[in-house]
């Protein structure tokens, strides 16, 4: 007997009214989820239920709907923590993951480190966790060195091995890469660097969304993601930080909500979390994730991490049939649900445009991963991620779009 599906994906759609676009003449078929999820009703209503019942500021009124608001904003707090399992005093609210790995490499890693330290990143990551460490060698004089990756795509262990030693003060690593899908061992690398005294910075931006993440279980140190990629809108994330070390670091972004008193020669800082959270927050996209996180939860992030890795290995079975196609990424358990390909001879943008034309969506470039696509010997992919929406017949429209493009190209 086959065993029941992971999740039922049919009433899935219904909650999503952006699945029944039709785009150039065809129905939408969505795997761009990687760049940016669809969201559902529930979370579209959160948002507008925000402004026509609660709006007001945080932290300040007097009046109900400022309570009202506060309460909305705290309880998206208390929802965070509880669905990463962390420390709800460590829960940053910061606008996606790439100010979240911005905060840290500005509040942490700029005041503490100088020419003898070393900062270890992984040539798998996005930009958002290469670029601000780029910038602290600049500004501090510290060493900034890579792990590479194996011809399947995880992560060299070698490399691993010999880079987490002194002097090396933080290790920024990618939970799952956005372009290879691989899932990386985020608790052993954490028991690793944290043996020789290693902070760690996790990048969860394409994790949480799509597995059950126990930042608490991972013992990371930092930890990323955005609102936009796991069904919560764009203009909310989140840095999780462990509060020993935020209640040490400088504030990221001063002026108001992040003070305690003012003085025209000195100010000092409001209690961690407030003092990373300058200025008026998101408050209706904290309500949108609040939204989001108990969406996920009803299905279950087990569930939700079954179905796209059952959708995944589809995907790579079925695409392994299309002639001169290219797969990356490492098969097995530690692969999450994305898949990059490309074509013999045909650019990855115009593999995008033919199957844009047939109502399919997916990502064609570099996807943020330069120096990684310098590693796979390649300037661009095209991508197809998965999401709790998509269904086996999603990648069977792929894969016979692309037999399209072959054709076209042949
Ligand atoms: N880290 C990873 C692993 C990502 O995949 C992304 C976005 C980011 C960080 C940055 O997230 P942001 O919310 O701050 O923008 N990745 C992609 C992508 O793969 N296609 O579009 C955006």
């Amino acid at each position: 007997m086959k065993a029941a599906p992971a999740l039922d994906v049919e009433r899935i759609r219904k909650d999503f009214p952006i699945l029944q676009e039709q785009v150039n003449g065809h129905p939408l078929v969505y795997l761009d989820s990687a760049a940016t999820s669809q969201k559902p009703i529930s979370v579209i209503r959160a948002i507008s239920d925000y402004y026509l019942h609660a709006n007001a500021n945080v932290h300040r009124g007097v009046h109900a709907l400022g309570e009202r608001a506060t309460e909305i904003f705290e309880q998206a707090r208390r929802d965070v923590a509880r669905f990463v399992s962390a420390e709800e005093r460590g829960v940053i609210f910061v606008r996606n993951t790439t100010e979240g790995l911005n905060l840290v490499a500005q509040a942490y890693a700029r005041p503490r480190f100088g020419p003898q330290d070393r900062i270890v990143a992984t040539i798998m990551e996005h930009h958002s966790n290469l670029v601000p460490w780029q910038q602290v060698r600049e500004q501090t004089g510290c060493q900034l060195e890579f792990i590479g990756i194996t011809d399947e795509g995880r992560l060299d262990w070698e490399d691993v091995e010999r880079l987490l030693r002194a002097p090396t003060r933080l290790l920024a690593v990618t939970h799952v890469s956005n372009v290879l899908g691989t899932i990386n061992p985020i608790q052993e690398l954490v028991r690793l660097a944290h043996s020789e005294g290693i902070t760690v910075c996790v990048d969860g931006a394409q994790a949480v969304p799509h597995m059950p993440v126990s930042i608490s279980d991972l013992g990371a140190d930092f930890y990323a993601f955005s609102g936009h990629k796991m069904l919560g809108p764009t203009g909310v994330g989140v840095l999780w930080g462990r509060p020993e070390l935020l209640e040490e670091m400088p504030p990221f972004l001063t002026g108001g909500s992040m003070i305690s008193v003012v003085q025209l020669d000195h100010t000092t800082w409001d209690e961690v979390p407030h003092k990373f959270e300058a200025g008026t927050p998101d408050i209706a996209g904290a309500a949108g994730l609040s939204a989001a996180i108990s969406y996920l939860e009803g299905l279950g992030m087990d569930a939700v991490r079954r179905h796209e890795e059952e959708l995944a290995d589809y995907a790579i079975e079925v695409l392994s049939e299309v002639r001169g196609l290219t797969q990356y990424g490492p098969r097995g358990s530690d692969r999450a649900g994305v898949l990059s390909f490309n074509l013999d001879g045909v650019h990855p943008h115009d593999v995008g445009t033919i199957l844009d034309r047939e109502g399919v969506a997916v990502r064609a470039g570099h996807h943020c991963c330069q120096p990684l696509m310098g590693r796979l010997q390649v300037a661009a992919t095209a991508r197809a991620s998965f999401g709790v929406y998509n269904q086996p017949q999603s990648v069977a429209v792929l894969a016979s779009a692309l037999g399209l493009v072959s054709k076209i190209f042949a």
